[in-house]
């Protein structure tokens, strides 16, 4: 199939004013009426397409005439009707099975015939899959939704909208009908029918509108919903107090389904909810799976501005809705919690997903400029990198400049699909700066290098800065432009305090500035200074660049002990780890930086003015995934052993006291969810991971006892990844523990595949065979396969990376099956596999031969898509 181009962008020649929709749903046959009311927006003559896929069309009338079939063409792709007054109402009536539709998008079943319900999924391309529609996201509508159901198996009926009656058919059957007011593109349709409870909550928004806020979750799952509905009303009022933006419906619901391709959908008035990102309880979520609840049920919350009210023109403009709700959702999230933690945190995802991606065959620009399968295209890099380039333009404008440039955004675009160039003009002209050279960023793909160089002249007390950038080439983007890239920064005395920054031209001093380079390189100067003893660039990774600023060891050192911005002292550990790895791995055991690294951060562990949760991040290495990177071949089991080498060298110089340490903390533990008892229980399991490489045997048994009565499940779930990583021989017992426990519960049950198959042991792979082959295993469950093999295929540089190939074999098999039965999800997993080019020899042969054995057998085009780029 030829690729979709952005530079071939046409509006549409169809516009639909009204969708009146009518559904009588049934789990192996809906049959679905469409009214369309039509407008021609393009030139006379021009035909009427209209996508559908997988539609039995039962009938279809234009204006009240039934159409004959020489009126009509129909192809796999859609509808086609030649001779078309300007405006008219198509009435088509089609059939499909739900039961059957196990790709998840369009309508289908969550869960058993007998006892699932019904519910839909279209973003992207999905409402093409439920009637013959434009399905593109700049012809936005009204809609009117009429369910019809046998009440006792679908007693609940929800569409997008508002409530707009119900009652009882004289066949006995229910009929619910809901009315959406706001325009919106097909994509933000949704329906929900079966049998649901339901959690309610009142809310008024600022504006005064009475709302009623409801999750619907089955029977077994409601009563876990309490912490997402807290979560929304934080996020409502949040977004009224942050941005000025009020809910603007009479109901507001969510929905959780076990059954789901990502993690949530925003839908209008209707979200839809991978349950694994809704429901939470003390038993059975950790910190980290509550921190997600937050951030996911804000996330699509704001969305209702950011996405619904404003659309995007087309798919190349998806970073315009995600990358900013992302980065929204950023600053909501840090506000509930640490603003130093949760930016190492998105630092962290950015490192370890988009960092590796922009680096290899699937790279491709925050808005990307062509596509095959647009939903190949819901990456790091549209959602982190571009909440990254959000960042910037916010730093730019500053506070005030940033809210009177998003009011203005929304005052323009407010029900119209917009595109990059308008948010950008809104934002600039809204503040009378010129912030189109940001448009390089969205259209040029790969990380920069950020070369940094300080030179001190003491005759003349001036310290200049020198700046370089450069952008490695990416696919089908050999020549790159330099980009604006903010750099924040502040020059540290000897006792790390901030010295007074004046430029050549200078006003006052300031503690902190940020410089711009817009070139491929330049030199800012400060007057006027001392010596600095150190520089703090890229303070709060002011941008997505990689920094090579040359310092050595003893100068990280000094930023881990004196920094006083939070985010760059853990930065400054981190790279002073990166250099300590780099000398393991070239074989120099006894290098001066591992030592410098191991006494730094050890010595942190006596500071008791150090928050918990961050001295737990700051004795953590970087993580394999972002270590890899720096090795080109990339040989995964070095890479392991080396990283692990450098815990096990922390952990023989610690081990008493974090055995200790680990004591306290779990002391007083009672499983409260306070910021303080999070970070209470971040720093007690590093704790017991040091403790764990140093005195194998005694941190075994108390790591076995927590995984079995600890009173939350952080600590239980750490402790028993431990024992599991670490094959101790309380290990296998643990392990059963957990799943007869946890046996009903399949969101804890997916914690304990996805342990397993991240064992670094070559013997994992037989382990996730097993697995795999085990009746709780359900290759129909993206959840399941998520926890399983792409954690096993992602993570798991041992096993998966094994030298004989069996690991890629046991991928290639399952891809194989998943592709027939969810593309989406049989993409998502391949796309891992797309670091073969920079393996060793061995491992490369081997994954390349897997990998074109499944470009020549893969059948979806989301499949086929992923496997040509990785091979291209
Ligand atoms: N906007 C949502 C995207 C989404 C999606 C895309 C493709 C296939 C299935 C999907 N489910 C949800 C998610 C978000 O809020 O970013
Ligand atoms: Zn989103």
């Amino acid at each position: 199939e030829l690729p979709v181009l952005l530079r071939e962008y046409r509006p549409p020649a169809w516009r639909v004013d009204h969708v009146d929709l009518e559904f009588d749903l049934g789990i192996h046959r809906t049959r679905v009426d469409a009214r369309l009311t039509l407008r021609r927006a393009g030139p006379a003559g021009e035909p009427l397409f209209l996508d559908g896929e997988g539609l039995r069309l039962v009938s279809i009338a234009l204006d009240g005439r039934p159409l004959d079939v020489t009126e009509y063409r129909l192809d796999e792709h859609g509808l086609t009707i030649a001779q078309m007054p300007d405006g008219a109402v198509l009435h088509t009536c089609v059939e499909l099975d739900p039961s059957t539709n196990s790709a998840l998008q369009g309508l289908y079943l969550s869960g058993t015939p007998e006892h699932g319900f019904l519910l839909t999924q279209c973003e992207a391309e999905g409402f093409r899959r439920i009637t013959f529609f434009p399905d593109r996201p700049d012809v936005l509508a009204r809609y009117t939704t009429t369910l019809r159901a046998d009440p006792a198996r679908f007693p609940i009926l929800l569409a997008n909208g508002n409530p707009a009656g119900t009652g009882l058919l004289d066949d006995g059957r229910l009929w619910a009908r809901w009315d959406d007011p706001h325009p919106k593109p097909c994509y933000l349709f949704a329906l929900v029918a079966g049998r649901l409870e339901v959690l309610e909550r009142a809310f008024v928004t600022a504006e005064g509108r009475a709302v009623t806020l409801r999750i619907y979750a089955e029977a077994d799952a409601i009563d876990r919903c309490g912490y997402a509905m807290d979560a929304l009303e934080r996020a409502m009022r949040w977004d009224e107090e942050h941005y000025g933006r009020c809910y603007d419906l009479d109901v507001f619901h969510i929905v959780a389904t076990h059954d789901f391709n990502m993690g949530a959908m925003e839908n209008k008035g209707l979200n839809i909810f991978n349950a694994k990102y809704l429901l939470a309880d003390p038993a059975r979520s950790t910190d980290d799976d509550y921190r997600h609840v937050e951030a996911i049920v804000a996330h699509e919350y704001f969305h209702n501005w950011t996405g619904n009210r404003v659309t995007c023109r087309d798919w190349f403009q998806l970073s315009l809705k995600e990358g900013l709700t992302v980065f929204r959702e950023q600053q909501f999230s840090a506000d509930m919690g640490s603003h130093v933690l949760k930016r190492i945190e998105d630092v962290q995802l950015l490192r370890r997903a988009q960092f590796p991606e922009d680096a290899g065959p699937l790279a491709h620009p925050v808005r990307p400029d062509r596509y095959s399968a647009i939903d190949n295209f819901y990456t790091a890099t549209v959602y982190d990198k571009g909440a990254e380039l959000v960042r910037m333009l916010a730093g730019r404008l500053g506070p005030a400049g940033w809210r009177r440039g998003m009011d203005e955004y929304f005052a323009r675009h407010d029900g119209e699909a917009a595109t990059v160039e308008d948010f950008l003009a809104a934002l600039g002209e809204a503040n009378e700066v010129d912030l189109r050279g940001y448009l390089v960023w969205y259209a040029q793909a790969g990380t920069p290098q950020l070369l940094a160089s300080g030179r001190y002249d003491a005759a003349h007390r001036t310290y200049t800065l020198e700046l370089r950038q450069h952008t490695a080439p990416t696919p089908g983007q050999d020549v790159k432009q330099p980009l604006p890239v903010p750099v924040r920064l502040a020059l540290l005395d000897a006792g790390g305090q901030p010295l007074p920054l004046r430029g050549a031209s200078a006003q006052a001093a300031v503690s902190e500035c940020v410089v711009e380079l817009r070139d491929a390189q330049a030199a800012f100067t400060f007057v006027d200074i001392d010596r600095p003893r150190a520089a703090s660039l890229l303070r709060g990774f002011s941008a997505p660049v990689r920094v090579e600023a040359g310092f050595g060891a003893d100068d990280l050192a000094f930023l881990v002990r004196h920094e006083s911005d939070g985010f760059n002292r853990w930065e400054a550990a981190q790279q002073l780890a990166r250099l300590a790895f780099d000398r393991v791995l070239a074989g120099d055991l006894r290098a001066a930086e591992i030592g410098v690294w191991v006494s730094t951060v050890s010595a942190l562990l006596d500071d008791n003015r150090v928050e918990p949760a961050l001295l737990a991040e700051l004795l953590t290495p970087p993580d394999a995934l972002e270590l890899a990177e720096r090795c080109e071949p990339f040989d995964p089991a070095a890479v392991y052993r080396a990283r692990e080498f450098l815990e096990k060298s922390l952990a023989q110089v610690t081990g008493a006291r974090v055995a200790a340490r680990h004591g306290q903390l779990v002391e007083a533990e009672q499983g409260a969810l306070d910021g303080a008892s999070q970070s209470r229980r971040r720093l007690a399991g590093r704790c017991l991971g040091l403790w764990m490489r140093a005195d194998p045997t005694a941190a075994a048994e108390v790591a076995a006892r927590r995984a079995a009565q600890a009173p939350n499940m952080t600590e239980r779930l750490a402790a028993l990844t431990l024992l599991a990583h670490h094959g101790a021989p309380q290990a296998e017992a643990a392990l059963g523990d957990f799943a007869a426990r946890y046996a009903d519960d399949p969101i804890t049950l997916d914690k304990w595949f996805a342990l397993q198959a991240q064992i670094p042991a070559e013997a994992a792979v037989e382990r996730v065979a097993a697995l795999r082959a085990d009746s709780r295993f359900n290759l129909r469950n993206p959840n399941r396969v998520y926890a399983l093999l792409r954690a096993f295929a992602a993570r798991n540089l041992v096993a998966f990376h094994r030298p004989d190939g069996a690991g890629y074999a046991l991928i290639e098999d399952c891809l194989v099956e998943l592709d027939a039965i969810n593309p989406t999800t049989a993409s998502r997993l391949a796309a891992t596999l797309k670091d073969w080019k920079r393996l060793e020899p061995t491992r490369r042969v081997l994954l390349q031969a897997s990998v074109e054995r499944l470009a020549a057998a893969a059948t979806s085009p989301d499949l086929a898509d992923i496997l040509r780029r990785t091979l291209a």
